[in-house]
């Protein structure tokens, strides 16, 4: 008869298998949202934004408002063109009527296809409307307003035109909509927060979108976390940065602080035109590495081509630049990809036309040809960045190369347990002169090189809290000492001994017998040899120790300034020369060539005397440069080594 009874066939046919298709997502809702515990009813919001982001993406808005209302009901709202709301030939339906009632085939965590982005058709909004009591829908498109209205899946008006649009309201697509409680049996409350974290993270995948989400539930409306907020409580995000920012709020947001300025940042489209790769990184002072990977504005959080690409491909620019710069010579081992990364931020961000995740979770994305892309991407940008940054290149390559020292040693204190030998003696050494207290929040132990000035350090200490450990016997052949000498070494068995830990693998903290280690040693070449071969044994086999702080220098006093009958101490060249310009003349000065000069008292007066002396606690900056000192003195090479004694026997730092 007329156009409207076919359409009403069309309708009433279409209905049955629109019916079927809802109701296989009732009975499984599982299978489309994942779970129906909290994660599952969050999953409905996404769902619906992620439409809108589409429309974004697409370049047609660029506002998205998100509210939560009373009564567990969602609003999402965008500035865009409006689905459509002409009618579809093949359905006799109105394109919006067949976005909310037309299962696309494939769940999205149905086995076989997955949802692609960028779509014309709304998938997953079906599967909301689904698993609503109710939901509506309102567009306006050309000055005119439309609405529909769904419950449990099924229209319950046609799409009614409403006539012009309020004022003000000249396109766009709003939905509400309400969780069945019937399919979210767990929870039908949302929590603003982790919405949150989620828009946010959408806002920093898609640089422009603004993205507003805004509580206006009453007080019992919202869960137990969020019950003191004041309403309406409202966060906009918008990120011109994209992921770039991303990065930038991951870092300014972690306790560890940045190594190098900007955010490096590299994008490719693929040639087919089918995927396009943009991936933001900056490296922190953090032994941590944090890779964040998305496919579709999806987080795949177990990774997958695109993340394997990147990581394989950072690790070969970074070994070849520094093969190609001689950071690396001919002899030292190929930075690991653990190395490369280590307190490195990333953000790796793909679009692809048909996405692939697979595994237990779909949150590992399986198409191998976006593998390529992204690490030609890093490769080639990597590359030049290095090579136009040569100072951020310096700092990142440091940090690389004292990560793949610290694994080489961690390595070693493995190797080092397994074999244990000499470790599983109780005894304490000989030598040392323990102290009374058994309270580590008070007791010290001074490790003093040389038994002259151990004596003078016997002599001089309060035997209540200070314990003293002579070191003896002869010094590592630099020459060739490697470090499986070094923990077989008759000079630190002692030291490991008195301070009850254990080494490497075995190392307990919990079993530390004095508080405060202090090194306490010349100020000379020797000296410096001692302190560096003590803070490199800690750094690598006892690195806690260094790392909480136990691990202090004694800084006793290069010269001794008499006028009269008092006694001033240096601890510095410069503090002499103040010292003597005050005393204007008539001092006399001693120059001290070693602990073994001062008398017991001296010793205690300068620098054993908690009252009056000064130290300096080893940093774990300190250890690292001490392991660098280290690793040189121990090398093969003859000049290097004479070089950094050289520099360092002049170096006040902590040399003095
Ligand atoms: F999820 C959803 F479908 F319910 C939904 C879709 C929810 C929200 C808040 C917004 C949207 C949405 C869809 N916003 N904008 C669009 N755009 C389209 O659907 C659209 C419009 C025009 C054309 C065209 O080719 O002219 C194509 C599309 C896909």
């Amino acid at each position: 008869m007329t156009d409207m009874t076919k359409a009403e066939k069309a309708y009433d046919g279409d209905q049955i298998q629109v019916l079927e298709g809802l109701e296989a997502v009732r009975k499984r809702p599982g299978m489309y949202i994942g779970s129906t515990g909290p994660r599952g009813l969050h999953h409905l919001v996404y769902e619906i934004v992620d439409n809108a982001i589409d429309e974004a993406l697409a370049g047609f808005c660029d506002k998205i408002d998100v509210r939560l209302l009373p009564g567990n009901v969602v609003y999402v709202s965008d500035n865009g063109r409006g689905i459509p709301v002409g009618v579809q030939h093949k359905t006799g339906l109105p394109a919006v009527t067949v976005v909310f009632t037309i299962l696309h085939a494939g769940g999205k965590f149905g086995g076989g296809s997955y949802k692609v982005s960028g779509g014309l058709h709304g998938v997953g909004a079906s599967v909301v409307n689904a698993l609503s009591t109710w939901l509506e829908v309102e567009v306006v498109s050309e000055g005119t307003l439309y609405f529909q209205r769904f419950e449990r899946g099924k229209a319950v008006t046609e799409l009614e035109n409403r006539g012009p649009a309020p004022e003000g309201r000249t396109r766009g697509t709003v939905v509400r909509f309400q969780a069945d409680p019937e399919i979210f049996k767990e929870t039908t409350v949302y929590e603003y927060d982790v919405l949150q974290k989620r828009l946010r993270e959408q806002a920093f995948l898609n640089a422009g979108v603004n993205i507003q989400l805004t509580d206006q539930r009453p007080p019992e409306d919202r869960p137990e976390s969020e019950q003191d907020r004041e309403i309406p409580y409202a966060n906009t995000y918008c990120y011109e940065g994209g992921v770039s920012s991303f990065v930038e709020y991951i870092n300014t947001t972690k306790s560890a602080d940045v190594i190098h300025p900007d955010v490096i940042h590299f994008a490719a489209a693929a040639e087919d035109g089918n995927s396009t790769a943009e991936i933001a990184m900056q490296y922190t002072d953090s032994y941590q590495e944090q890779i964040l990977s998305f496919a579709n504005n999806i987080h795949t959080t177990d990774g997958g081509t695109h993340e394997d690409g990147f990581k394989r491909s950072l690790t070969r620019v970074m070994n070849d630049y520094a093969r190609k710069y001689n950071i690396l010579k001919e002899n030292d081992k190929n930075l690991s990809g653990e190395d490369v990364r280590e307190g490195l931020t990333c953000i790796i961000s793909v679009k692809l036309k048909e996405a692939q995740f697979e595994g237990q979770t779909k949150a590992k994305l399986g198409n191998t040809e976006i593998s390529s892309l992204v690490s030609s991407l890093v490769y080639k940008n990597m590359m030049t960045y290095l090579e136009e940054n040569p100072a951020t290149a310096r700092t990142i390559f440091d940090k690389a190369l004292s990560a793949s020292r610290a694994r080489e040693a961690a390595r070693k204190a493995r190797d080092l347990a397994r074999r244990k030998n000499a470790l599983e003696s109780t005894t304490l050494p000989g030598k040392l002169a323990d102290c009374q207290s058994r309270d580590v929040e008070e007791t010290e132990i001074y490790i003093v090189e040389g038994d002259s000035a151990g004596g003078s350090a016997k002599g001089g200490r309060d035997r209540k809290f200070q314990a003293i450990l002579p070191l003896w016997g002869k010094m590592l052949n630099v020459e060739k000492a490697r470090l499986d000498k070094v923990y077989s070494n008759e000079k630190l068995m002692p030291v490991v001994m008195a301070l009850g830990t254990g080494i490497g693998e075995d190392f307990d903290l919990s079993k530390l017998r004095y508080g405060k280690i202090i090194i306490m040693a010349d100020a000379d070449v020797d000296g410096s040899h001692i302190r560096t071969l003590l803070l490199t044994f800690f750094f690598r086999f006892m690195r806690p120790l260094v790392e909480e702080g136990h691990v202090y220098l004694a800084q006793p006093p290069l010269f001794r300034i008499t006028k009269g009958k008092r006694h001033y101490y240096a601890f510095s060249d410069p503090q002499r020369d103040q010292i003597m310009a005050e005393l204007g003349s008539g001092y006399e000065i001693q120059r001290y060539k070693g602990l073994g000069e001062m008398d017991s008292e001296q010793l205690w007066e300068t620098t054993m005397n908690p009252e009056t002396r000064t130290m300096r606690r080893v940093e774990v900056e300190d250890a690292i440069e001490a392991d660098e000192v280290f690793t040189v003195l121990m090398g093969d090479k003859v000049e290097p080594r004479r070089d950094f004694i050289m520099k360092r026997a002049k170096e006040a730092n902590w040399d003095v």
